[in-house]
């Protein structure tokens, strides 16, 4: 697959956003640019120092590994090495690593003249990271609200944080994320399973094609999308979970906003003067 016909006509110097021409190559099949030697930079430096927080652990067992942010006395502070500063620089690799990422797509969609589909996704997956560990932390005064890094660690943490909030389910802008993330499973249901069924027929028969997708919905229920217009509605769905994911906790906590818990926040509704 890396050696397309037509690659020879796309496969060209320019497009950079940075460093000029002289990352501008390929590793093999891989494009490289000054973005693509960041990103193996931040990649390898945050995780030898996983690697090496790790060693001065308690255990190796890959579930329980945790490499934990500072404790909040150290407010937006530096921290030292083994008591969250690790946390930290690990922080600033991965940041690092995801935005170096980003800007490589930029670059390759421009040099393939494409609109910036991809990147602005990624973007919105990075930014949901970011909202976690860097705006809400900075919001909250201490990096100590950022969550650890370990398999069950973190998810102790988002039920620790929810129940902070004593029903985190209450939170509008988490219903709204939770409810993209629904609709965007539907969507990629009703999807696959449309192509996989006109793709695959019975022994014997020869593949069906849009037009038959097409019928298939507008038979059901009376109305299709389209094959182009399910891609956009499929993107449309991810990036709102995404972003209402990372408006949802950005809002959880922050003084300044006043919003939790999330359980009487709701008293504004309760209070309507409409009531009498
Ligand atoms: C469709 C279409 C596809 C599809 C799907 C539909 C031929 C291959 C799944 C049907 C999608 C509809 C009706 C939208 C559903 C709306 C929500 C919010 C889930 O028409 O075109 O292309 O895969």
């Amino acid at each position: 697959m890396s050696m397309l016909s037509f690659e020879q006509k796309y496969r060209v110097r320019g497009g950079t956003l940075l460093g000029g021409d002289l990352f501008d190559f390929w590793a093999g099949p891989f494009y490289v640019g000054l973005f693509g030697v960041t990103t193996i930079f931040f990649t390898i430096v945050g995780v030898s120092l996983i690697l090496w927080d790790a060693s001065h652990g308690p255990t190796w067992n890959v579930w329980q590994i945790s490499i934990e942010p500072p404790d909040v006395s150290y407010g937006l502070g530096l921290a030292p090495l083994l008591e969250g500063g690790n946390w930290q620089l690990i922080t600033i690799c991965a940041t690092g690593a995801f935005v170096s990422w980003a800007l490589r797509e930029v670059e390759i969609c421009r040099k393939l003249g494409m609109g910036y589909h991809v990147p602005i996704a990624f973007g919105v997956a990075v930014f949901a990271y970011v909202s976690l560990v860097v705006i809400r932390p900075l919001f909250m005064g201490a990096w100590g609200h950022g969550f650890p890094y370990g398999i069950f660690t973190h998810l102790d943490w988002v039920s620790n944080v929810g129940y902070q909030f004593v029903n985190f389910h209450y939170n509008p802008a988490h219903m709204i994320a939770v409810s993209f993330f629904f609709t965007t499973c539907f969507a990629l249901g009703l999807h696959g399973a449309l192509v996989l069924s006109a793709a695959n027929p019975k022994r014997g028969e020869v593949s069906k094609t849009t037009e038959h997708e097409n019928t298939y919905f507008r038979d059901i229920i009376g109305y299709s999308i389209g094959p182009l217009g399910i891609h956009r509605l499929g993107l449309f769905l991810a990036l709102n979970a995404g972003f209402w994911s990372a408006v949802c906790i950005v809002i959880s906590g922050p003084t300044f906003l006043r919003t939790g818990p999330w359980t009487t926040w709701w008293n504004w509704w309760l209070e309507m003067p409409i009531w009498g």
